[in-house]
């Protein structure tokens, strides 16, 4: 099938089904565009949540399809790609993290949204890139056991002397990668572009950026800013929907390393066979779901 009939037979599968698309930031640009809304996670775990449509096709990696489970548990959520997983999530399980909790029992626990919901079930308050400090902040305890990503562990710490934070060895292999050498070439090539980053980099990277944050938040200043050049420092599918917000301004991509090979797995075909043979039906265990849900409307509380 070539890519227009492909598109059509999606189109015409999402009516006859009743399901909703959804793409993540770092999708391949075809899967972004027939998509009914892209974002990052948890943006597009509520907007499913919100939808009516009985059937959710979710174009990311596994935690988020997860996500979107708990948020809308009576729904059937479709994973095109049932290998696409976050290997950062993957590096901390809930046996592990329940034998650290052993060794900090005072420390209130955060993870990351990219977290296995077994792992959200174990954790007190979850966050995002966007949010983590405020969500950090907003609790008593003087001790917080944060997981899986020691960088943007390391990026809240910083900026929360006050606390104790407890740093879990986890990363994310796209975007730890980066090196100071990459980003000093860059600017030199393109000195009066501002060097936007994502807190997944690695401290000494994050120091030397103009701004940092989450994509949603790299995507909305990009937008804003009246600077016309940028270079971008996360990964490569957020280009997309800059260059579209922003036919005007030029986006640089850090590194050409900025690519997460699970992200790209997601196909247009793989999104048609998703619908016609209704897989991968992500499942999550209702007591982890009341659990994990805990965590997360905790940090929506927050704000
Ligand atoms: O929460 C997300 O979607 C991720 C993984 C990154 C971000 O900054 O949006
Ligand atoms: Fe996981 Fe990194 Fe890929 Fe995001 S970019 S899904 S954190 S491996």
């Amino acid at each position: 099938m070539d890519k227009n009939h492909l598109i059509e037979k999606i189109k015409e599968l999402k009516k006859t089904k009743n399901a909703v698309i959804v793409a993540h930031n770092y999708q391949v640009d075809d899967v972004q565009e027939i998509a009914d809304v892209v974002g990052d996670s948890f943006a597009l775990s509520q907007y499913c949540a919100k939808s009516r449509e009985d059937i959710i096709v979710f174009c990311g990696v596994h935690f988020m399809a997860e996500s979107a489970k708990i948020l809308s548990p009576e729904k059937t959520v479709l994973l095109p790609e049932i290998d696409a997983g976050c290997p950062m999530a993957d590096m901390v399980t809930p046996e592990a993290l329940r034998e650290k909790k052993k060794l900090h029992p005072e420390a209130a626990v955060v993870c990351y949204i990219n977290s296995s919901a077994a792992v959200k079930a174990e954790c007190d308050v979850c966050c995002t890139s966007s949010n983590a400090l405020k969500v950090v902040k907003s609790l008593k305890e003087k001790e917080i056991l944060f997981v899986p990503d020691k960088n943007l562990g390391s990026y809240i710490a910083q900026m929360v002397p006050d606390k104790k934070i407890i740093l879990w060895e986890g990363f994310c292999v796209t975007h730890h990668k980066i090196k100071p050498e990459d980003v000093t070439k860059i600017k030199e090539t393109h000195p009066d572009a501002l060097l936007l980053i994502h807190p997944e980099c690695q401290p000494d990277i994050v120091r030397m950026a103009d701004f940092v944050g989450s994509t949603k938040q790299i995507i909305d200043y990009a937008t804003q800013s009246d600077n016309k050049k940028f270079i971008i420092g996360t990964e490569m599918g957020v280009l997309n929907i800059l260059k579209k917000n922003n036919p005007e301004k030029v986006f640089y991509l850090m590194s050409q390393g900025l690519v997460c090979p699970n992200m790209k797995k997601t196909s247009l075909k793989s999104v048609y066979e998703a619908l016609t043979e209704m897989k991968y039906r992500i499942e999550v265990d209702k007591d982890v779901i009341i659990k994990a849900r805990k965590s997360l409307d905790r940090m929506l509380e927050i704000g």
